[in-house]
Protein backbone atom coordinates (compact mmCIF):
# COMPACT_ATOMS: atom_id res chain seq x y z
CA UNK A 1 0.00 0.00 0.00
CA UNK A 2 2.83 2.40 0.27
CA UNK A 3 4.48 1.41 -2.86
CA UNK A 4 1.84 3.27 -5.07
CA UNK A 5 1.73 6.21 -3.55
CA UNK A 6 5.59 6.41 -2.80
CA UNK A 7 6.09 5.14 -6.73
CA UNK A 8 3.62 8.13 -7.58
CA UNK A 9 5.25 10.41 -5.20
CA UNK A 10 8.31 9.87 -6.81
CA UNK A 11 6.69 10.08 -10.67
CA UNK A 12 5.65 13.51 -9.81
CA UNK A 13 8.73 14.15 -7.83
CA UNK A 14 10.72 13.25 -10.71
CA UNK A 15 8.52 14.66 -13.29
CA UNK A 16 8.58 17.71 -10.93
CA UNK A 17 12.41 17.57 -11.06
CA UNK A 18 12.12 17.36 -14.81
CA UNK A 19 9.82 20.08 -15.58
CA UNK A 20 12.04 22.22 -13.00
CA UNK A 21 14.97 21.70 -14.54
CA UNK A 22 13.31 21.75 -17.90
CA UNK A 23 11.83 25.24 -17.21
CA UNK A 24 15.32 26.04 -15.86
CA UNK A 25 16.69 25.21 -18.58
CA UNK A 26 14.41 26.60 -20.87
CA UNK A 27 14.63 29.98 -18.74
CA UNK A 28 18.55 30.22 -18.72
CA UNK A 29 18.49 29.69 -22.28
CA UNK A 30 15.92 32.12 -22.81
CA UNK A 31 17.85 34.57 -20.29
CA UNK A 32 21.06 34.15 -21.59
CA UNK A 33 20.06 34.07 -25.59
CA UNK A 34 17.81 36.77 -25.14
CA UNK A 35 19.37 38.52 -22.90
CA UNK A 36 22.62 38.24 -24.47
CA UNK A 37 21.06 38.24 -28.56
CA UNK A 38 19.18 41.60 -27.24
CA UNK A 39 22.59 43.23 -25.64
CA UNK A 40 24.56 42.02 -28.84
CA UNK A 41 22.00 43.05 -31.09
CA UNK A 42 21.41 46.64 -29.46
CA UNK A 43 24.85 46.99 -28.91
CA UNK A 44 25.78 46.32 -32.17
CA UNK A 45 23.26 48.23 -33.52
CA UNK A 46 23.62 51.24 -31.67
CA UNK A 47 27.28 51.23 -33.00
CA UNK A 48 26.30 51.24 -36.49
CA UNK A 49 23.47 53.39 -35.83
CA UNK A 50 25.53 56.07 -34.29
CA UNK A 51 28.35 55.74 -36.71
CA UNK A 52 25.75 56.46 -39.54
CA UNK A 53 24.17 59.30 -37.40
CA UNK A 54 27.59 60.58 -37.67
CA UNK A 55 28.34 60.16 -41.02
CA UNK A 56 25.44 61.63 -42.35
CA UNK A 57 25.41 64.56 -40.68
CA UNK A 58 28.98 65.87 -42.33
CA UNK A 59 28.13 64.51 -45.57
CA UNK A 60 24.87 66.16 -45.42
CA UNK A 61 25.90 69.79 -44.52
CA UNK A 62 29.06 69.78 -46.03
CA UNK A 63 31.14 69.47 -49.35
CA UNK A 64 33.96 67.76 -50.03
CA UNK A 65 36.84 68.13 -52.19
CA UNK A 66 39.58 65.13 -53.57
CA UNK A 67 42.59 66.61 -54.53
CA UNK A 68 43.84 64.24 -57.24
CA UNK A 69 46.65 64.89 -60.35
CA UNK A 70 46.79 68.44 -59.18
CA UNK A 71 43.31 68.62 -59.64
CA UNK A 72 40.20 70.22 -57.36
CA UNK A 73 37.94 67.83 -57.91
CA UNK A 74 35.27 68.92 -58.31
CA UNK A 75 36.33 71.96 -58.94
CA UNK A 76 32.95 74.12 -58.86
CA UNK A 77 31.46 72.91 -55.38
CA UNK A 78 28.56 74.17 -53.30
CA UNK A 79 28.27 74.24 -49.63
CA UNK A 80 26.24 75.69 -47.05
CA UNK A 81 27.53 79.03 -44.98
CA UNK A 82 29.68 77.86 -42.22
CA UNK A 83 29.48 74.28 -43.53
CA UNK A 84 32.45 72.09 -42.99
CA UNK A 85 34.25 71.39 -46.27
CA UNK A 86 36.50 67.92 -45.82
CA UNK A 87 39.61 68.02 -48.24
CA UNK A 88 41.43 64.59 -49.43
CA UNK A 89 44.64 65.15 -50.69
CA UNK A 90 45.09 61.82 -52.65
CA UNK A 91 48.17 63.20 -54.64
CA UNK A 92 52.07 62.45 -53.44
CA UNK A 93 52.71 65.57 -52.66
CA UNK A 94 51.57 68.50 -49.93
CA UNK A 95 48.50 70.91 -51.63
CA UNK A 96 46.23 73.24 -49.95
CA UNK A 97 42.75 74.93 -50.35
CA UNK A 98 43.58 78.78 -49.86
CA UNK A 99 40.94 81.12 -50.65
CA UNK A 100 42.23 83.25 -53.40
CA UNK A 101 43.62 86.49 -51.88
CA UNK A 102 40.65 86.84 -49.40
CA UNK A 103 42.19 84.72 -46.48
CA UNK A 104 38.57 83.66 -45.96
CA UNK A 105 39.75 80.10 -45.22
CA UNK A 106 42.64 77.67 -45.58
CA UNK A 107 43.47 74.22 -45.11
CA UNK A 108 46.95 74.72 -44.69
CA UNK A 109 49.12 72.03 -46.25
CA UNK A 110 47.72 68.58 -46.98
CA UNK A 111 50.18 66.30 -46.98
CA UNK A 112 50.14 63.37 -48.70
CA UNK A 113 47.53 60.74 -48.71
CA UNK A 114 46.13 62.79 -45.53
CA UNK A 115 42.62 64.70 -45.06
CA UNK A 116 41.95 68.35 -43.50
CA UNK A 117 38.57 70.44 -43.07
CA UNK A 118 38.23 74.20 -43.35
CA UNK A 119 35.17 75.75 -42.55
CA UNK A 120 33.18 77.50 -45.21
CA UNK A 121 32.58 81.21 -44.86
CA UNK A 122 29.36 82.84 -43.56
CA UNK A 123 28.52 84.68 -45.93
CA UNK A 124 26.73 83.64 -49.06
CA UNK A 125 28.83 84.26 -52.47
CA UNK A 126 31.84 83.23 -54.54
CA UNK A 127 35.08 82.24 -53.45
CA UNK A 128 37.73 81.14 -55.58
CA UNK A 129 40.05 78.82 -54.28
CA UNK A 130 43.54 77.59 -55.31
CA UNK A 131 45.98 75.73 -54.85
CA UNK A 132 49.38 77.83 -52.08
CA UNK A 133 52.04 75.59 -53.69
CA UNK A 134 50.87 75.61 -57.29
CA UNK A 135 48.86 78.83 -58.06
CA UNK A 136 47.43 77.08 -61.58
CA UNK A 137 44.81 74.87 -59.32
CA UNK A 138 42.04 76.80 -59.35
CA UNK A 139 38.31 76.25 -58.11
CA UNK A 140 35.65 78.20 -56.93
CA UNK A 141 33.68 77.67 -53.52
CA UNK A 142 30.14 78.55 -53.81
CA UNK A 143 28.44 79.67 -50.44
CA UNK A 144 24.61 79.77 -50.22
CU1 LIG B 1 49.02 71.92 -54.76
Amino acid sequence: MSFPPRSATARLAAAAALAAGMLGLAGCSDDGGGGGGGNSTSASASAPASASATSPAPSAGAAAITIDNFTFMPSKLTAKAGAKVTVTNKDSTDHTVTATGSGTFDTGHIAPGKTATFTAPNKAGSYPFDCSIHPFMKGTLTVN
